[in-house]
């Protein structure tokens, strides 16, 4: 907590650390009012480093010191100090052993960072800098160390103790205490510690490793939910060999754990060989899981996985690389999912996100380069930018190279880099060194934020059979960054000829045509002209296939275009990203004039797109699912909410009512996914049928919301008992509330399943939602103290209800004011996130402007701001 202004940290500022820690022993005396921790640390100077003032400064913060050694020597008084931030030891040896003792408090840590209790288990995060709060260190990612952890508790109340590494001494303690010994023999940074201390069981597997090395796999849960892992351990499995396949990536410890815990303010955390988990991305079975939640899973536990390699053995200089691991990781999970299940449809997906939540924040306050060049608190830059936009400019460098380059490119990174902690500058040098390529043009997509804009003009001339793109970029300014250099960009494209098939490219000076298909563009200066020869016809070109980079492109294409490119383009991605072009120029319309005709083609389009048996039915559920009210903003100068939530309705409508036929005719040849099963068509399935019961319920069909009730009692998958669910609550009357009652009687006793009962009450567009929602904070499950509580309500309620959280009396912004405050003693990075919803309030008109802008400014001025809350505060008014 601050009262001064805090001060922001530089990338420019970077020095090697003064003194290295080589091995690191711990012991643990654990228990949740009060543990010990003492740690002996054999430091020494760093010869790569410029000698300082000699003294010591080591990280540690709410500590409370209790003895402390050189060389086995207590210091005096006199020999050191300790302060807000940690300890500073006056004139050490070149060469030393360090002894401390400290006490710590894990049932008072609120934040969830350092060792804190979640229900009746003990468990760790230290990513970014929590080990600072449990002993004294050089808590940063470039001091990479050895670790002997000793872990001493009550065998009855914790029966399973787990560390990093391998097990090495398991033996029994007077009082009825036992002690359990974890090594670690990689080295590495402090924010991949971990501990887990608890009354849990294990799912137990065993993975073979390509090289014949057996490796147990354990999955750690409380006792009821053992039968919730199956989904978790297959995925796992799944990973581990796809990464030997695809990577050349073998896993190397004994041993690797997951443990599930019900308080976690992130997704998980791929601490060595210990992989925490929010409970949300371990527990599924099909009557509590959704095929989203499935989903999720399997790639969380992929991600998680894979940093193994990218992240723990190759680790981040310092956090400002975060994006060396995320990225990269991110891009690795991607891949993983593509193979494993839909390309097409996973695809979309990633797209769908970075779209939702990436271009946003970079059009926004908070926008930031893949490598930002300061921060003030780290634990805000785990955002979309240095995740999905890291992703794709991996993506970019992968598709630049071909796949047999990137895997040299990659097998060189892991080669060369193996045990070190190094940055983004690092990764692309080998992308360059295995493939002779220069990237230096190329890492401007890690230096500079924002979305580049692109524009395309078409000239066709009929006598000489010349087609030419003329391409710009702009980027626009962002804070701190008022002129931008021109991108390396890739743009993938295609022509179509009037019979919709591929035809050959032959770009100006090429000597002969290449195969129809898809030919990839370089655009390296502001503005530049591609002329493709031989074209008898103006063709329709197909732009930026399959997302080549994460830019916006301002089309120009008529509808009919879209509609062509809709129904005949080879690239899925691209068909489906015509339909919400145009299903987004019709929506726009409808904001203008709620009463503007539909044109007759696009519902002869969905009919027919609806009505095709070949297609693949994941991918017409993507293609006929509209874009969000969300995303319609974004696309306005100055956000209507009310026009688009009723743009929204009148087209669902429409559509419900003008292809009931169609629409019910599919629903019903869908129907009936029993028994379950998480595989691509059956998924595929479910999402059509669903979005089918969906137009035909917003068109208030009789016979949809009878069948909506009818699901509702007779499924047994949670993805469709949500899907019916949703409709009646939205629809409101008794049948809503019924439903909800009997929702909840049923699964009380599953805090996963009750937060979907939270979020399908916050996302409703009914008007009395914040009334319930401000109810159900109130309610016995409800709680401030669990991140998965309040995501599941006021995090759904503020980000995933455009039409309630913006209403124009400025209540949804008092609300979330009021929770930021109330959140952020209590746990700061939570607080900030929830903040972030308000922070584009320029976006809005000038009433709600001026009322999103008091409520920021009275966050701004509250007594013991964190660093947090702050620093998304005054960058929001900034
Ligand atoms: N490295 C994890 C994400 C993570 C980051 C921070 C955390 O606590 C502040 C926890 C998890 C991942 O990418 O999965
Ligand atoms: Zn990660």
């Amino acid at each position: 907590m601050y009262r001064d202004t805090p001060h922001a940290i530089h990338l420019k500022d970077y020095r090697p650390p003064e003194f290295l820690i080589d091995a690191v022993d711990l012991r643990f005396d654990l228990d949740p009012e009060r543990t010990t921790v003492e740690a002996k640390l054999a430091l020494r100077r760093n010869p790569a480093a410029t000698r300082g003032d000699g003294d010591l400064r080591l990280h540690g913060e709410q500590l409370d010191l209790e003895r402390i050694a050189v060389n086995g020597h207590p210091l005096t008084p006199s020999e050191y100090e300790v302060h807000q931030e940690g300890l500073t030891l006056h004139r050490v040896p070149d060469q030393f052993g360090l002894e401390t003792r400290v006490r710590i408090h894990p049932s008072l840590n609120t934040a969830l960072e350092g060792l804190y209790q979640s229900g009746e288990m003990l468990c760790t995060q230290c990513e970014a800098e929590g080990f600072r709060r449990i002993t004294y260190f050089l808590d940063r990612p470039d001091v990479m160390a050895t670790y002997s952890t000793t872990l001493v508790a009550d065998k009855r109340r914790f029966p399973v103790l787990l560390s990093n590494g391998n097990p090495v001494e398991s033996r029994d303690l007077d009082g009825g205490r036992h002690l359990m010994r974890w090594e670690d023999p990689f080295p590495k940074p402090s924010y991949l510690f971990a501990l887990i201390a608890g009354d849990l069981k294990a799912v137990e597997d065993s993975f073979s490793t390509a090289s014949g090395r057996e490796v147990a796999l354990k999955i750690y849960v409380e006792p009821h939910n053992l039968d919730k892992c199956d989904h978790a351990m297959r995925s796992l499995k799944k990973a581990m060999r796809w990464d030997e396949e695809r990577f050349g990536r073998e896993y190397d410890l004994d041993i690797f754990m997951i443990v599930a815990v019900s308080h976690f303010n992130m997704g998980a955390m791929e601490n060595k060989g210990l992989n925490v988990f929010n409970d949300k991305f371990v527990l599924a079975r099909p009557d509590t899981a959704t095929d989203v939640d499935f989903d999720g899973i399997e790639s969380v536990i992929a991600h998680e996985y894979f940093h193994n390699w990218t992240g723990n053995r190759i680790t981040c200089r310092d956090w400002f690389q975060l994006s060396l691991k995320e990225g990269f990781t991110v891009y690795r999970d991607q891949e993983f999912s593509a193979d494993v299940g839909s390309r097409g449809v996973k695809r979309i997906g990633d797209v769908r996100l970075l779209r939702a939540h990436q271009l946003p924040e970079d059009e926004g306050p908070l926008a930031h380069p893949v490598r930002p060049d300061s921060y003030i608190e780290i634990n805000n830059f785990y955002t979309a930018t240095v995740y999905q936009k890291g992703a794709e400019v991996v993506r970019m460098q992968a598709n630049l190279l071909g796949p047999e380059l990137f895997r040299k490119a990659t097998d060189l990174y892991f080669e060369r880099h193996d045990g070190q902690a190094v940055t983004t500058d690092d990764f692309v040098r080998c992308m360059e060194d295995a493939s002779g390529r220069d990237l230096e043009q190329f890492r401007l997509w890690y230096q500079q934020a924002g979305t580049p804009e692109l524009s395309v003009q078409e000239a066709f001339d009929a006598d000489s059979g010349r087609y030419s793109l003329s391409v710009r970029q702009h980027t626009p300014p962002t804070p701190g960054q008022p002129l931008k250099e021109p991108f390396h960009i890739p743009i993938a494209v295609g022509l179509l000829g009037q019979d919709g098939e591929d035809l050959p490219l032959q770009l100006e000076g090429d000597t002969t045509p290449s195969a129809p298909g898809t030919r990839v563009l370089e655009l390296t200066n502001s503005e530049q002209s591609f002329t493709f020869v031989g074209l008898e016809a103006k063709p329709v070109p197909s732009l930026l296939r399959g997302f080549p980079a994460p830019v916006k492109l301002k089309t120009e294409a008529s509808d009919d275009d879209l509609l062509f490119l809709m129904a005949h383009d080879s690239d899925g991605f691209n068909r489906w990203d015509a339909a919400q072009t145009l299903m987004q120029r019709l929506l726009l319309a409808l904001v203008d004039d709620a009463e503007a005709e539909l044109p007759e083609r696009f519902f002869a389009a969905f009919e027919q797109a609806l009505m095709d048996a070949q297609s693949d039915k994941a991918l017409l559920a993507e293609v006929l699912t509209p874009p969000s009210e969300g995303y319609l903003g974004d696309q306005m100068a100055v956000v209507d909410v009310d026009g688009i939530h009723r743009a929204h309705s009148v087209l669902g409508r429409r559509v419900g009512e003008r292809l009931r036929d169609a629409l019910l005719e599919v629903y019903r040849a869908n129907d009936g996914s029993e028994p379950y099963a998480f595989m691509p068509d059956d998924v595929g399935r479910r999402a059509l049928k669903n979005l089918a019961l969906g137009y035909l319920a917003k068109a208030g069909d009789a016979e949809a919301l009878a069948a909506a009730q009818a699901q509702f009692e007779a499924a047994r998958n949670m993805t469709d008992v949500m899907a019916a669910l949703r409709l009646l609550v939205d629809h409101g009357g008794e049948a809503g509330t019924r439903a909800l009652d009997h929702f909840y009687g049923r699964w009380s006793g599953e805090p996963l399943v009750v937060d979907k009962w939270l979020s399908v009450q916050a996302t409703s567009p009914r008007e009395d939602t914040l009334e319930r929602v401000i109810a159900l904070m109130g309610h016995a499950d409800f709680s401030l103290r669990n991140p998965n509580r309040v995501r599941s309500l006021i995090g759904a309620f503020c980000n995933a209800n455009q039409v309630r959280f913006h209403a124009s009396d400025g209540r949804g912004y008092r609300f979330l004011a009021d929770r930021v405050l109330e959140l952020n003693p209590l746990n700061p990075q939570i607080a900030a996130r929830l903040l972030k919803a308000m922070v584009r309030w320029r976006r809005f008109d000038a009433g709600r402007q001026a009322l999103m802008r008091a409520e920021i400014a009275r966050i701004l001025d509250a007594e013991a701001l964190s660093a947090d809350v702050y620093e998304v505060a005054s960058k929001a008014l900034g």
